[in-house]
Parts: structure tokens; sequence; C-alpha cells
């Protein structure tokens, strides 16, 4: 059984540790990145100053676009020599953001991900089928190597090719699924399809979803569906990748892995920290990284700390799943909206809907246009016009309730809507063209 005892340190031993880390690791991009060193000297703070973890404040943020102008390898600490991989995400803007690892870092990457899946009761006797992307994205080679180091089966089936996936998966018996949460549901529509019915032909016992925020309604219908236990993994190629945050079996948060990130949660606006346990934006330190360290890096993720202390008995604290980014709210008509409130009202409305949604924003005029196309479920689909009409009626009420604006209510036919291997693309937000 993997174990290792970073997870069960007292508070005070494990910010002894932070401490060390954090002093080694703000001299080493003092030392090394030009973009920190101009930074901190233009708040007067020198690496001297840094002492302990409680310093922390004193030192400026990162943001991803300090990463983008660095384009391609500017922001490494490391010499070249020593970087033996690179990721790169491209975000909304489509510019890439590389990130460089050294071999260290892959070693305590993997770590962090075997740790991460035996938060789950996963262990060596596991076959972990991944079925994230592999290649630039993080998701594929990270719990890859992170399901290597904890000595499981490892099946790197990647993403797509869903057929495939669902033979695999059985022949192998595959115990543990890595993948985003939509793709999730689509191998479950698609084992429904391909006559993959026999449940008791497969092994699957849990779930490794996140990427992409997701709601604990999508989790209890991927439970239902999959009927498996479904867990969120939570990480970002600028800090690692999969692996920064995970929840364990209770289930009631995810531990951060703060022996290596340390996280803060400050007001997006003020850049001050928020009271213990409310929302934020999620800042995190990394603290043990070679390739590409970063300092105090404003991720845009929006979550909060959780209070008290995890059944598990471990010690690393707890965040609430990530409910959006900063930058993925739309301000419609005035009023903000987050995606998250939106599938939180459809997963409610339950089975006569699936849980495929499209949100389109326009702009008429000076007018804000804002429609939600939804797919109704196979079993829901008829041609009684007056069905579908109090189904649409009762949606439209239960997103003006929640959300505090109306919406038109589009209902498709079934299959309709594209389904994703990946992160779901939900947004089309169609006033940034004509701006
Ligand atoms: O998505 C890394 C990853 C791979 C995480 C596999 C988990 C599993 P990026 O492509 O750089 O990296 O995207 C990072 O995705 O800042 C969040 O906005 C979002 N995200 C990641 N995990 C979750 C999650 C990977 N569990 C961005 N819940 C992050 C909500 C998530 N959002």
């Amino acid at each position: 059984m993997y174990s290792d005892n970073m997870q069960y340190l007292s508070r005070e031993e494990l910010k002894k540790v932070q401490s060390e880390r954090l002093v080694k690791v703000v001299k080493k991009v003092y030392d090394n990145v030009e973009i920190y060193r101009k930074k901190m000297d233009a708040t007067g703070v020198k690496p001297e100053d840094i002492k302990s973890i409680d310093d922390i404040t004193k030192l400026p943020f990162t943001v991803k676009h300090d990463l983008r102008e660095s384009y391609p390898f500017n922001f490494f600490s490391a010499p070249q020599s020593e970087i033996v991989r690179v990721h790169a995400s491209s975000g909304t803007t489509g510019k890439l953001t590389v990130v460089g690892y050294t071999q260290n870092d892959l070693d305590v990457w993997a770590d962090m991900a075997a740790r991460c899946l035996s938060m789950t009761g996963a262990d060596n006797n596991s076959v972990v089928q991944v079925s994230f992307g592999y290649g630039l994205f993080t998701g594929g080679l990270g719990l890859h190597d992170g399901s290597q180091r904890l000595g499981a089966l490892t099946v790197p089936t990647s993403s797509g090719n869903t057929l495939r996936q669902l033979q695999l998966m059985r022949d192998f018996g595959a115990d543990t699924l890595c993948c985003t949460p939509s793709y999730a549901i689509y191998l479950s529509e698609a084992m429904a399809k391909e006559g993959f019915t026999d449940r008791s032909q497969f092994k699957l016992k849990r779930g490794i979803f996140g990427a992409e925020p997701w709601s604990d309604e999508m989790r209890r219908d991927i439970e239902k569906r999959l009927q498996i236990k479904a867990y969120d993994i939570y990480g970002l190629s600028e800090i690692m990748g999969p692996g920064v945050a995970m929840e364990c079996e209770e289930q009631d948060g995810l531990h951060i892995n703060e022996d290596h990130f340390f996280p803060e949660i400050v007001d997006p606006d003020t850049l001050e920290p928020v009271p213990f346990g409310e929302k934020g934006e999620l800042v995190i330190t990394t603290l043990t990284k070679e390739g590409i360290p970063l300092i105090r890096y404003r991720t845009r993720d929006i979550t909060s700390f959780k209070l008290g202390e995890c059944k598990c008995g471990r010690t690393l604290v707890r965040m609430n799943r990530v409910t959006g980014r900063t930058d993925d709210m739309l301000i419609i008509r005035g009023v903000n909206v987050f995606p998250s409130q939106i599938e939180s009202v459809l997963f409610n409305i339950g089975d006569r809907i699936s849980p495929h949604y499209q949100i389109i924003v326009d702009r008429v005029g000076a007018l804000d246009t804002f429609e939600i196309q939804i797919e109704i479920s196979e079993s829901y689909f008829s041609d009684e016009v007056g069905k579908l009409q109090a189904l649409k009626k009762e949606i439209e009420h239960e997103m003006t309730s929640n959300l505090g604006i109306s919406a038109k209510i589009t209902l498709v036919s079934p299959n309709s809507l594209s389904r994703s291997e990946g992160k779901a693309k939900r947004i089309i937000d169609n006033r940034k063209k004509a701006n």
C-alpha cells in the first residue's frame, strides 16, 4: 500500500517544512529569473526578508501573462540542459504557456499523482485506465506516471476511440478510470448505445475526474450511470498538472498537497487574504519545483478552504470544489453568471434532460441575449408539444429564480449537441467577436 508520512504531519511540523522550502525557492528564483528579481526589487523585498512561510505575503504575485511574456523558455529557473520535458496549455487566448520540468520535478509529480490515486483506495493491485489526453496537456502523462509510481497496472488509452475504450475497460478489468467528467458521461452513454449492458463484465469501482469544473449533482449522476465512486482531482499545468489537490474516500473537500504547493485564498479585487472558509481566488506557491518555480501564482480559480479536520486523518488542508474561474464568469445584462450555477439547475431537473448543454451569449443592439440549448433525454423525447412546452417553462422559471436573470431555453433533440473527449466547451460568447 502506498503511503507517505507527509500527509499526516502535525501542522507545526508541516509549517517548518514549508518555511525551509520557501526560503530556498525564493533565493533560487531571485538569482535565476530576471522577472522575479525585477518584481521583488520593485517592491523592495529581498530574499533575506523571507524567513518563514508567514513572510509569503511580502512577495509579489505572478500571473499567466508573466509566463506568456516569457515564451517559450525565459521563465525557466534551471538551465535548459536540466529540463527533460515540457508541457503547455493554450488557455482562452490561444497563446501557449510552456512549463518545463527537471527529472526531479517529474519524480515529485509522479509521487503526488500516486498520492492522489492512493487517497481513493487505488493501490498496486489496481488497473488504471488513463483516458485523459496524452501530449502537451498534462492530464494523460501526469496520471500515467502517478499510476506507475503506485505500482498499478496502467492502461494508457488516452482520450477518444470510445468503443475501444469500453472494450479494453471490460477486457483488462480496469477498476479505476481517469478522464474529464464530461467524457465520463459520454462513455456511459456509449456503454448503453454500444450494448455494453452487462455490468457484471466490468470491474470499474472508481473514477478520478477533473480538468474542468463539475458539480456535486454531476457527480451523483456519473456515480449512478457508471455505478462507481467519482472523485475530484484538481491541478493546472502552470503549477504541475493533476496532483495539486485531491478528494480522499471521505469525499469531503480536496486535500491540497501543501508540502509542495502552498495555498492562499485572496479577494481577486483587493488581493488581500479572505477570512478562512470564505470564497476567493486560489493562489499557489510551488515550494519544491525546479524547472519553473512559481511564487504566489494567481490561478484565477474560485474556491474556499474547508473548515475542520478530515475524518481520514490527513492533516493537509482541504479546499471545496472549484466552482469556476474569475475569467469564465459571464456578465449578462449586468448580472454575474457562472456556468456552474446553470449546471446545478439543469441537474436538478433530473432525467428528463441529458447532461449536455451549450450556453450562447450575444449582443443585439445594446442588449445581451442569453440562450441555453439543452438536449432532451431519449426517454423523454416525444412529439407532444404540450409536454415539451411545460418542460421548457419549468426550466425557464428555475433559471430566472436561481440566476436572477431570464434565459431563452431551447430544447434540442437527443444526441444533437457535440460531445467532448477532453474538456467540454460549453460557452459561446459571440459578444467578444463583436467588440
Ligand atoms: O486541467 C490539469 C488536470 C488534468 C487537472 C487532469 C485534473 C485532471 P490545465 O489544462 O492547465 O490543466 O487547466 C487548468 O482547469 O486552472 C481549472 O480552471 C480547471 N480545472 C482543473 N481541474 C479542475 C477541477 C489541467 N477538478 C484549469 N475542478 C484550472 C474544476 C478544474 N476545475
